[in-house]
């Protein structure tokens, strides 16, 4: 059935083989290692499916073979030209068609058996899209270290922000029962390079960490390994106290540091390539070393020495924010963290999310990204979707990454764009990261959305190259899940390019922000000024006012555009110079400043939660002209999703319109359609 659960990995049959599709496998060992034999396996079902029949392993060279190499495997045949380290890194790979002894043969080489298997993945991904492999001559490696998944997992298999039914971790059967689902969990991530998931919830209590988890967590440990993805788990600040009653989790305290240190030992018994740790702390109410006066670099620093006997990293959040600071909520963690940076150890990174606030649909690059040249940097992105209508609007995110990827920090000489930054080139980091809060549950389709496994599968293709394409990675993803047909696969492409901005408009339009339903985040709810907590409240972002709408971050107010560099605070600070998108976000303006286009802002706001509405009906009638070429059971549930979409983009501009009327007093616009 075309439920979704093969995701991009459906392998639809070919009309006609390339002339270049192999004719025998073979891999260049006798004893291969069960990543390579989670190759083959991979060939098998692949061709199988899009062959009809799977490619026989042959067990000598012959013309028209598939080989699979890498040091580890190459016994089998002399004189194999595998890649050099310096043209594939540890896990990159090459895909050629080369002749060797005498035959014309395509090798699939690496340095690592896990490249193997990457560029394995990337050949029958290849394949699935029709490309003809004549002369075929491609060479890849990951920009980045460390790529993970973060799920925000509990143990009763509630996930925070989750909109695709229950965690897929079944702990309770663990680790007896091994769900089939884990495999092609991990199949899913090696095809697109993922190679760590941190399981627990960054809000997690301290179960996960106890013996009787840990062999669990070990049991997964093994079904992913072979497919080159590590383990890692969140790491709560008291856990000393709370699992076995130390009276303090001060980092200074020598009995908490060795508590640790048994801890990691332990963990490590249970599982050998354990990753390491991921640690909210002193945000939103988790404990942290902040708690004892200590500071963040002191508290990670305890970790990182924990593990780095045994070579794991601490990923230390910097999301950090509190009701009791007065200052901006976007400044406290540039704030707070700048000043450490060159303090943490070598095996720290500080995981920073893309914007400064919280995964709004567009916020600025994070001021952090260009202001740590001594503290590896990762970036954390949300494939999640808790701001941008859950798991039924139609969003894809590779636009959104791709616009703070490639905004430029001008943190050095050079422009020094974000994706710089993250890859390490931009300072000289020695290691570089990627996490993504993962959308995966327990719903047949993994991401609650046909459309929603389009940002996982961005997520991995961006975090192994941060320069790539939002467009291309959109294509290849529509053409592997629904058709290669090019027809159909540009209407898809257009489809998801457009999508991120529609949203935008009928939810925050001109640089608006943070207006959703309290606590749940789903929905307006601009009108609510009385929550207690100014920054978790929507009119401590809008701030509108009979004359004036916006949040100004100039010199005039809170000044968050000064933790930028130069050239950039200097565009955003000037009401001229500002992009419109960004207008409000940055600056306070009366409901009647004119735009460039000559529109007022009201008349702005007015057009473009139109213009949302209007462009989720677009989607519509594109995705309508799609009824024959896109099998019934998803095409019923796409229509659905954005039929839902829709009602909603229209709750949300007539909302939105009515509540600024309340406050403005102003009539609509004369040449912009009235709200239904
Ligand atoms: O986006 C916010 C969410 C919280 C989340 C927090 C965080 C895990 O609303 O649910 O908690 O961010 O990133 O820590």
């Amino acid at each position: 059935a075309e439920d979704g659960y093969d995701l991009w990995l459906r392998y639809a049959p070919l009309e006609e083989a390339s002339y270049a599709t192999p004719r025998h496998v073979m891999a260049a060992c006798s004893d291969p290692s069960a990543t390579i034999d989670a190759a083959l396996d991979e060939i098998d079902r692949a061709t199988q499916s899009m062959l009809g029949e799977a490619l026989p392993r042959a067990d000598t060279l012959q013309g028209g073979t598939l080989v699979l190499a890498s040091p580890e495997c190459s016994g089998m045949l002399e004189n194999l030209p595998l890649p050099s380290s310096y043209e594939v890194g540890v896990d990159g790979y090459a895909i050629k068609e080369i002749r060797h002894s005498g035959r014309q043969i395509t090798l699939i080489s690496a340095q690592s058996d896990i490249g193997v298997l990457y560029g394995t993945f990337d050949y029958l991904q290849r394949m699935a899209r029709g490309q003809n492999f004549t002369g075929v001559n491609i060479v890849s490696r990951p920009k980045t270290q460390l790529r993970l998944l973060n799920h925000w997992d509990n143990l009763d298999r509630h996930v925070e922000r989750g909109y695709s039914g229950q965690s897929i971790w079944d702990w309770h059967r663990l680790p007896g029962y091994l769900d089939p689902k884990y495999t092609d969990y991990a199949r899913a991530n090696a095809s697109i390079g993922i190679n760590g998931v941190s399981l627990t919830n960054v809000n997690a209590d301290a179960t996960v960490l106890t013996p009787h988890y840990l062999e669990k967590v070990a049991a997964l440990a093994d079904v992913f390994r072979p497919y080159g993805i590590k383990v890692y788990l969140t790491a709560r600040f008291s856990a000393p106290m709370e699992l076995d009653g130390l009276p303090t989790a001060d980092p200074r305290d020598p009995a908490v540091q060795a508590w640790w240190q048994d801890k990691a030992n332990e963990i490590y018994t249970y599982v050998p390539d354990f990753g390491g740790f991921l640690v909210k702390a002193n945000s939103e109410g988790q404990p942290g070393p902040q708690d004892y006066g200590r500071s963040h670099a002191e508290g990670a620093n305890m970790l990182a020495a924990a593990l780095e006997p045994h070579g794991g990293n601490v990923m230390w959040r910097a999301f950090v924010y509190s009701a009791e600071e007065p200052e901006d909520r976007v400044k406290q963690a540039y704030t707070e963290f700048v000043p450490l940076d060159g303090q943490f150890a070598d095996n720290v990174l500080v995981q920073v999310k893309n914007g400064p606030l919280d995964f709004q649909p567009r916020e600025p690059f994070h001021p952090l990204f260009g202001a740590m040249p001594e503290t590896p940097l990762m970036m954390e992105l949300q494939i999640t979707k808790e701001y941008l209508g859950f798991s039924t609007h139609l969003a894809y995110l590779g636009t959104l990454w791709e616009e703070v990827l490639s905004a430029e920090t001008h943190a050095t000489d050079q422009r020094a764009p974000v994706a710089s930054v993250i890859d390490g080139t931009a300072h000289d980091y020695e290691i570089t990261g990627m996490a993504g809060v993962a959308n995966i549950g327990s719903d047949r389709n993994w991401s609650g959305s046909i459309f929603d496994q389009a940002n996982w599968y961005a997520f991995g293709r961006m975090a192994w190259d941060p320069d790539a394409s939002a467009e291309a990675i959109a294509r290849d993803w529509a053409e592997l899940t629904f058709s290669r047909a090019p027809e159909v696969a540009d209407i898809i492409t257009g489809l998801m390019m457009g999508s991120r901005e529609a949203v935008v408009n009928y939810m925050t339009p001109l640089g608006l922000t943070h207006l959703m339903g309290t606590g749940h985040h789903y929905g307006p709810a601009l009108w609510v000024d009385d929550l207690g907590r100014a920054d978790w409240t929507p009119y401590y972002y809008h701030k509108a006012m009979k004359d004036a709408v916006g949040f100004d971050r100039t010199e005039t107010g809170s000044n968050a555009v000064d933790q930028y560099a130069g050239p950039v605070a200097q565009k955003w600070a000037g009401q001229d110079t500002v992009p419109d998108e960004l207008l409000l976000w940055f600056h306070r303006v009366g409901w009647d400043h004119e735009l460039d286009n000559g529109n007022t802002v009201w008349e702005e706001l007015v057009r473009r939660y139109d213009l949302g509405v209007s462009q989720v009906e677009d989607m519509q009638t594109v995705w309508h002209s799609l009824e024959h070429e896109v099998d019934a059971e998803r095409f019923e549930q796409v229509s659905a999703f954005l039929a839902i979409q829709h009602q909603e983009a229209i709750w949300w501009r007539d909302a939105s319109i009515a509540y600024w009327q309340s406050v403005n007093g102003l009539p609509l616009p004369e040449d912009v359609a009235a709200p239904a």
